[in-house]
Parts: C-alpha cells; sequence; structure tokens
C-alpha cells in the first residue's frame, strides 16, 4: 500500500513512528513542512524535515521532541562570547552537523530533495522523505508587541515569544510562487491512502497545502484522505496551536479543525474519546468520524492510532 502523509514536525513524526510499526509494508512517503525553516549563522535549518528524520531514524531528543539526543551547546556558548546570536534558539553540536552539510550541499548547487535524500541515507528513517518545495517558503507571523505592528519570523514568534501575544496573519512568504519539490504530486498520484497525522492544521499541514498544485492534487487524487486531530479536548495536546488556529479564525476544537480542511479536502477524521460529542457536527460536515484514543504517550498508542486511521480509509473507500 502506498500511502503519503503531510508532517509537521513532532506531531508528524510521532505518528509516522506509529504508522510504520503498524503497518511494517507500506511504502510510505512524507510530505514535510519547510516553512519554519530558518537561515542562522549563515547555516539553513529545516526543523521539521529534521525532526521526522531524526524521530524515525532514532537520533531523536525524545523529551524535547526535537533536536539531538546527548547533545550539548559548545559552539552556541562560543558564538554567544562573541556577541553573537539568537541566543533564543538552541541549536546543539550535533544537530549543527546538519545543518552544515545541509548548506554546504544547497550551496553546491543540490536542491533541498536532493539534500534531504542524502542526509537520509545516513538515518534510514524507512519513508521517502520530501520537502514540500524546493523554493524558499518561510512563514512570517504579523504581531502587535508594545504597540507596534511588525512581521516577524514564525520562529521568533513560536521560540522566542511563545506564542505569547496574538498572532494578527500567518503568511507563508514565498508559498504563492513556490512548485512542489520533484516526486510531491507523482507520490500524491500513485497513492493508495493520503493521512494528516496530528499535525499543526495552520503552520504545518496548512503550509504544505499553500504551495500550489499539492491541495489540488490530493482533491484529485480519488483516494480516502484521513486526518487525525492534533486538538484534544478544546486545547492543543502540546505546543499552541491554539494562537495560530485563532489567527486564521478558526476555533481550537477537533470539529472546527475537520471544518476548516472541509470535505472537498477530508473523506474522514479521527477525534479523540473525549471528543466523542463532537462526531456528530463532524459527520453533519460531510466528513466520516470516529471517536478513538488520540494521545501519543508511546509508540504502541501511535500505532494503534495508525490503525485506526487505516480501519476509517477503509470505511471512506
Ligand atoms: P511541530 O512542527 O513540532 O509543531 O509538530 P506538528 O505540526 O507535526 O504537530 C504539532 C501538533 O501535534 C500540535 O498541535 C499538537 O497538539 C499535536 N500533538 C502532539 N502530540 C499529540 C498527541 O499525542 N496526540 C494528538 N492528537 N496530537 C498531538
Ligand atoms: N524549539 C524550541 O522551543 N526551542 C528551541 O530552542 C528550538 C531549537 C531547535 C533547533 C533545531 C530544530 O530542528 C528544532 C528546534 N526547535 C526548538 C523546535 C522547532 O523549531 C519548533 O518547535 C517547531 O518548528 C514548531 O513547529
Ligand atoms: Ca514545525
Amino acid at each position: 500500500m502506498r500511502i503519503v502523509v503531510l508532517a509537521g514536525g513532532i506531531g508528524g513524526a510521532r505518528f509516522l513512528r506509529g504508522l510504520l510499526q503498524a503497518a511494517p509494508e507500506a511504502d510510505v512517503t512524507v510530505i514535510g513542512n519547510t516553512g519554519d525553516d530558518i537561515h542562522l549563522f549563515g547555516l539553513k535549518v529545516c526543523p521539521d524535515l529534521d525532526t521526522v528524520m531524526y524521530t524515525l531514524g532514532g537520533g531523536i531528543n525524545e523529551e524535547q521532541g526535537w533536536g539531538r539526543t546527548d547533545e550539548s551547546f559548545r559552539v552556541k556558548e562560543e558564538l554567544a562570547a562573541y556577541g553573537v546570536g539568537p541566543e533564543w534558539f538552541g541549536l546543539g553540536d550535533r544537530d549543527f552537523a546538519t545543518h552544515i552539510v545541509r548548506t554546504q550541499m544547497l550551496s553546491a548547487g543540490y536542491p533541498l530533495s536532493a539534500v534531504t535524500e542524502a542526509l537520509c541515507s545516513r538515518w534510514s528513517p524507512g519513508v521517502r522523505l520530501l520537502p514540500m518545495s524546493d523554493d524558499r517558503v518561510e512563514t512570517h507571523v504579523a504581531v502587535e508587541v508594545d504597540g507596534e505592528r511588525k512581521v516577524i519570523h514564525f520562529q521568533e514568534y513560536w521560540v522566542k515569544l511563545r506564542a505569547s501575544v496574538p498572532a494578527e496573519a500567518i503568511v507563508p512568504v514565498g508559498a504563492e510562487q513556490a512548485k512542489p519539490a520533484p516526486g510531491v504530486l507523482e507520490a500524491i498520484a500513485a497513492a493508495d491512502l493520503i493521512l494528516f497525522p496530528p499535525s499543526n492544521p495552520v503552520v504545518s499541514i496548512g503550509t504544505i497545502l499553500a504551495v500550489p498544485g499539492i491541495r489540488e492534487a490530493i482533491a484529485e487524487a480519488g483516494v480516502p484522505v484521513v486526518g487525525l486531530s492534533p486538538i484534544v479536548g478544546n486545547a492543543p495536546v502540546r505546543g499552541m496551536a491554539d494562537k495560530v488556529l485563532a489567527a486564521v479564525g478558526v476555533e481550537a476544537t477537533a470539529a472546527a479543525v475537520a471544518a476548516h480542511y472541509g470535505s472537498g479536502l477530508l473523506d474522514g477524521w479521527l477525534v479523540d474519546t473525549v471528543d466523542a460529542g463532537t462526531v456528530g457536527e463532524v459527520e453533519a460536515a460531510g466528513i466520516r468520524c470516529r471517536a478513538v484514543p488520540l494521545m501519543m504517550t508511546d509508540t504502541s498508542a501511535a500505532a494503534e492510532m495508525a490503525r485506526q486511521a487505516l480501519a476509517l480509509a477503509q470505511e471512506v473507500q
């Protein structure tokens, strides 16, 4: 079975680990969000691609959910001693190596998709990991700080400000001109099933869908599209997804996120058992819905979620 998964960072990666356990024979292509990418110290950092690669490759810092295991921060300390920041973004020494290799290959002329494939040859993630686009897309957030309206990089909003100020708009800069990376549209067209893991609907999956051609290809693929809610009990399980949902006028509920994707895109939607009361509302919107446990407490819980998504896909086939 050929499965295409649109993924952000932590939510996407942990779900994928479960999916690979639940369906070890499946041929999985991951379309990763690159809107979170940032240039720091002259290096290109791709947090969501790296989170998927490290998680599936066994190199992730499990507690944190991002970055490398057994990490140290000597380089960051030395940079700080020169007064060179940003101090608010925790790039570790082992992680730095990934960004150095990536930047070196990009400077030599390789597209991000080829660079990602090269990095993955070390990690063997068990999936084909494709960036959504080889073109530069950067999510920016319009905020008002001390009465001044300004637009900042998504990482500054998320990591530095911890989404503590209201986001007035979320803009995937460059998305309109971006082309899907080689293999993305082909993988969607060849898929037997398309999954939206419990990733951020705005700044992860929303950004991927903002690349012209991807949303259309999914809608036209003619195969089940099944999603899992990242919102449980009217709150994000982790992170600040409610803040970016507010910016696009979507309530932080499992049903509102399903309606935001819409029945034109989604055939099936899984909500957590605590949200069982919203199943009727989702179904009334033309999306088949089931309530099952959606907390990825460990890989077997994530695998069970994947099995439920595969079962729902069978139903909507
Ligand atoms: P990010 O790029 O690291 O923010 O990761 P993603 O975009 O892939 O996923 C972030 C989303 O995952 C957040 O909105 C969380 O609410 C959601 N999430 C994280 N852990 C869980 C979980 O165990 N269950 C569910 N249902 N959602 C989760
Ligand atoms: N997230 C943080 O909250 N603080 C950090 O210092 C931080 C550093 C970092 C370094 C590399 C990387 O791949 C990811 C990193 N993240 C960090 C996570 C990441 O930037 C965000 O959680 C996601 O992009 C949000 O969607
Ligand atoms: Ca992310």
